[in-house]
């Protein structure tokens, strides 16, 4: 099992929200050997830095003119990328309502003013310990524990969010799928381990083809891959499909058990639809799939649409 701490040279980020200058001292002199600072005394410039740097915790002072800390938790909470930031209450407030207020709010601590450093650094200890191991079972349920790629699930949540957002902006969806030719051949003759290490392999070489940020590819199971390329023409998808293929067969792995080539290949099925609310992706799917299963039937190691 893999030890779910973080390495000891893993530097955490907090940020320090305070309207007043002699509070945020005093908490930076507690926690700045460990951690690197950032600290703000304005409440909107505190959402900023959440949203530019993305700190692994912030300590927050309630009572602040502009807007309060209440208000700022509640908008981290809010915020898509600033959500799973915790957020530990530092404040001289300490009845029971506004401590239930606070937790409320979405804060996963509530420590009273004065603060005794000993006691800050502990607790701040323990929530960046929580959050570090959320991320990594965050990530961990997302990825292909054999390929490091994306899995299943990470690739039908993404096209189920890149239909409804092409659907708004009217452009194009393509996919393509992609599947290693003759790979059971593969494993009995040279081993399941070195199919396993041919899968990693076949990923990375696709995986190094993607060029823009929402495009994705994926282990979609067994010995199949998914590539999701928003904004693709037919044309450029099957660019970029050519590519992927071309840059499998570059790798070279040897491949006897192969009646098309003598190195391990892929088939890709290609298809490209536009979006529309109320319809969904399963149909684009269906259609990559089946153009998947006419490339293999027409002799395997190709792109078919
Ligand atoms: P085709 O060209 O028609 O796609 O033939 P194929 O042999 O690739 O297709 P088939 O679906 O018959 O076999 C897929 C094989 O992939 C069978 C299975 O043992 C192997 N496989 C699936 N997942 C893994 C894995 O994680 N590791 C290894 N080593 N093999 C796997
Ligand atoms: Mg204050
Ligand atoms: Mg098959
Ligand atoms: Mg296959
Ligand atoms: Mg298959």
């Amino acid at each position: 099992m893999r030890d779910l701490t973080p390495d000891a040279s893993h530097r955490f980020r907090l940020l320090i929200v305070d309207d007043q200058p002699i509070n945020i001292r005093v908490l930076h002199e507690a926690l700045s050997v460990d951690y690197e600072i950032f600290m703000t005394t304005n409440g909107l410039q505190a959402l900023e830095i959440c949203a530019r740097e993305r700190p692994d915790l912030v300590l927050l002072d309630i009572e602040m003119p502009d807007i309060d800390g209440i208000e700022v938790c509640r908008r981290i909470k809010s915020g898509e990328v600033t959500k799973n930031i915790p957020v530990l209450f530092v404040t001289g407030h300490t009845s029971p309502e506004q401590e239930a207020l606070g937790l409320e709010v979405g804060a996963v601590d509530f420590i009273a003013k004065p603060i005794h450093p000993a006691v800050v650094r502990a607790r701040v200890r323990t929530h960046l310990l929580l959050k570090w191991q959320a991320d990594l079972l965050r990530r961990m349920a997302l990825i292909d524990g054999l390929t490091g790629v994306a899995n299943r699930r990470c690739f039908d949540d993404a096209l189920d969010l890149e239909w409804r957002v092409c659907s708004r902006s009217g452009e194009s969806l393509g996919l393509a799928m992609i599947d290693v030719d003759y790979f059971k051949r593969f494993n009995d003759q040279y081993g399941h381990q070195a199919g396993d290490t041919c899968l990693k392999t076949v990923a990375q070489k696709l995986r190094g083809l993607l060029r823009r940020p929402r495009d994705l590819i994926a282990r979609y199971g067994g010995e199949e891959f998914v590539c999701m390329i928003p904004g693709a023409s037919l044309d450029a998808l099957r660019d970029i499909s050519e590519g992927l293929r071309s840059a499998v067969e570059s790798a070279m792995i040897p491949h006897g058990g192969s009646d098309c080539s003598d190195v391990v290949t892929v088939s890709i099925g290609i298809a490209v639809a536009y979006p529309r609310f109320g319809e969904s992706p399963d149909v684009l799917m269906q259609s990559a799939d089946r153009s998947l299963y006419a490339a293999k039937q027409s002799g395997r190691n190709r792109v078919l649409a």
